[in-house]
């Protein structure tokens, strides 16, 4: 699972980036942390059954933090995105190709109206962050196009000759962006193209790279610089169809640190922090976490965790299970109880895990065994979320 963050210059993106790939004191010798400048892990957060089941657990691939589980994440800063990046300016291509492995998309904007298109500063309320939103699309369905149109000449003629539809041309020329057979297949329902594809126009190219982008790369709007942001700037923002969280990339950040220095109690995701008792501060200090604790009553917390979440569980609509392969004692072979914890798309089913923990695996199933009621379920058992799932297959 990987998510981009993207955005114009200047909004908050790496912020948010280093926010939500700092990890929590407990874990910071953890194995997923290790970070490339841009590339990271975050985490997403959801009740770990060894509090209902009363179990003692051991984490493997992911982690408990007082009965929370926190699912790995990966996490791209994407940078450089300006107008016309797809045509290679200020790097832009080499930006727009880190999108190919990703499964969605975080567009961070700058919900306060301080910077241009561009990120140039100004006044809070000067711009129309609008624009952030329909700039970053246009690029994004511009590049695809052009990973279209790439070579098309030669493989348009190869295509005629074969007499091969558009969907089977279109899914050659997409292989590795992550898109599917399906996605394509509906996206060219709505914008036909001719059989032929040395009749393709670019108008059209672009309407239906649009529709491929909106399945295969959803997006999700961080309403970013919130705690100086106009209200009007929040509820343009969240008419565009998205889901669109305020966030405060800045206070998170500020946050996690003062939580890694043993300031404050902090848990990331929390609506409110505490101030630890004795903690050296400086009127500042206080005056500016005050501020933050005031901000973070009027959204519900900073929304970094909040965005992160809503766009693998809420855009995405992944759903954790837990693979074991003892159902009794909820282990897997090692005895570590709920090791593991898998995001799988939503309407997986028992077969789906098991082809997704192993190619092997998959091919072998037999039957499953839902752990919590001890009941076998067949190959077509439709996944609910927390389920803690056996599966059993030959040998
Ligand atoms: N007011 C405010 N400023 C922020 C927030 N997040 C980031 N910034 C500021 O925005 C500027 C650009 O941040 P940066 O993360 O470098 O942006 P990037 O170019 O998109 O990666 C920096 O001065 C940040 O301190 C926020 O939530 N609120
Ligand atoms: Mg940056």
């Amino acid at each position: 699972m990987q998510i981009g963050i993207v955005g114009k210059p200047n909004v908050g993106k790496s912020t948010m980036f280093g926010a939500a790939t700092m990890a929590p004191v407990e874990i910071a010798d953890y194995p997923f942390t290790t970070i490339d400048p841009n590339k990271g892990v975050g985490y997403v957060r959801y009740p770990c059954p060894c509090r209902e089941l009363g179990v003692q657990c051991d984490p493997h691939n992911s982690l408990c933090i007082n009965g929370t589980r926190m699912i790995p994440v990966d996490l791209l800063d994407v940078a450089g995105l300006v107008p016309d990046a797809w045509q290679g300016r200020g790097l832009g291509n080499k930006f727009l190709d880190d999108l190919r492995q990703a499964d969605a998309l975080v567009n961070v904007v700058d919900a306060s109206g301080s910077t241009n298109i561009e990120g140039v500063s100004g006044r809070p309320g000067q711009f129309d962050p609008s624009d952030d939103v329909m700039f970053l699309r246009h690029e994004i369905d511009c590049w695809m196009r052009e990973i279209l149109k790439d070579g098309l000449g030669k493989i348009a003629r190869a295509a005629r000759m074969k007499g091969s539809k558009p969907e089977e041309v279109l899914a050659e020329r997409l292989a590795g962006l992550k898109v599917t057979e399906g996605q394509i297949k509906s996206a060219l329902e709505k914008v036909p193209l001719p059989d032929d594809p040395t009749q393709w126009d670019d108008e059209r190219l672009l309407a239906l790279c649009a529709e491929i982008r909106r399945a295969s790369k959803p997006m999700i709007i961080a309403m970013n610089k919130a705690d100086i942001a106009p209200a009007k700037n929040l509820e343009k923002l969240s008419g565009f169809g998205e889901e669109a969280v305020p966030t405060m990339a800045e206070a998170e950040l500020a946050l996690r640190r003062a939580e890694k220095s043993g300031i404050i109690q902090y848990v990331p995701g929390d609506e409110k922090f505490r101030i630890k008792e004795g903690s050296p501060l400086s009127d500042v200090q206080r005056r500016a976490l005050d501020r933050m604790a005031t901000n973070m009553g009027k959204y519900g917390g900073t929304g970094v965790q909040r965005c992160l979440e809503d766009a693998v569980f809420k855009t995405l609509g992944y759903i954790p299970v837990f693979p074991v392969e003892d159902e009794n004692r909820l282990a897997d072979h090692f005895g570590r109880v709920l090791p593991d914890c898998h995001l799988v798309p939503g309407g997986s089913t028992a077969k789906d895990l098991a082809y997704r923990i192993h190619t092997d695996l998959g091919d072998r199933f037999i039957r499953a065994v839902n752990a919590r009621t001890k009941r076998t379920v067949g190959a077509d058992y439709v996944l609910q979320p927390g389920d803690i799932i056996r599966i059993v297959a030959s040998k």
